[in-house]
């Protein structure tokens, strides 16, 4: 399995209960490094075009909404197939059917406030670095 590098934001439901920590203690237990890391907080457009591929769908003007209420922290994971390890230490999306230790299963609030997200694919993991961080922030 090749090194990868995925995007991975801690959602602001979880800053908001100070588990920034708990949650890279998680990502690095499982092996995968936190090679950049930054806290924001996105404007409302700045979360629809992230979450542009769910714009026609019933949640995205909530989720938008969400995802621009508090500070994220959006951060680059690299590791042994990064992109679906860490979608294994995520846990399902909707925190009801998270495997326990998971993530999700132990912080995520609901399908919505769901504390994580983290790329899907290489063509998204690439496309979504490149939306947060520039060449020169990524050193591995
Ligand atoms: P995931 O890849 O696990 O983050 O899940 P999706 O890409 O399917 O969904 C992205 C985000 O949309 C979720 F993290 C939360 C939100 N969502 C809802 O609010 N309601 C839903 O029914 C599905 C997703």
């Amino acid at each position: 399995m090749a090194i990868e590098r995925t995007l991975s934001i801690i959602k602001p439901d979880a800053t908001a209960r100070n588990l920034t920590g708990k949650i890279n203690a998680k990502f690095e237990e499982a092996g995968l490094r936190i090679v950049a890391q930054k806290r924001i907080l996105l404007t409302m457009e700045q979360a629809g075009k992230f979450y542009e591929v769910h714009k026609e769908r019933p949640f995205y003007d909530e989720l938008c909404s969400f995802m621009a209420s508090g500070p994220v922290v959006v951060q680059v994971l690299e590791g042994e197939g990064a992109i679906a390890r860490n979608r294994e230490v995520m846990g399902a999306t909707n925190p009801a059917d998270a495997a326990p230790g998971t993530i999700r299963a132990e912080y995520a609030q609901s399908v919505g406030e769901n504390s994580v997200h983290g790329s899907d694919a290489p063509e998204t993991a690439a496309a979504e670095i490149a939306y947060f961080f520039s060449g020169l922030e990524l050193v591995g």
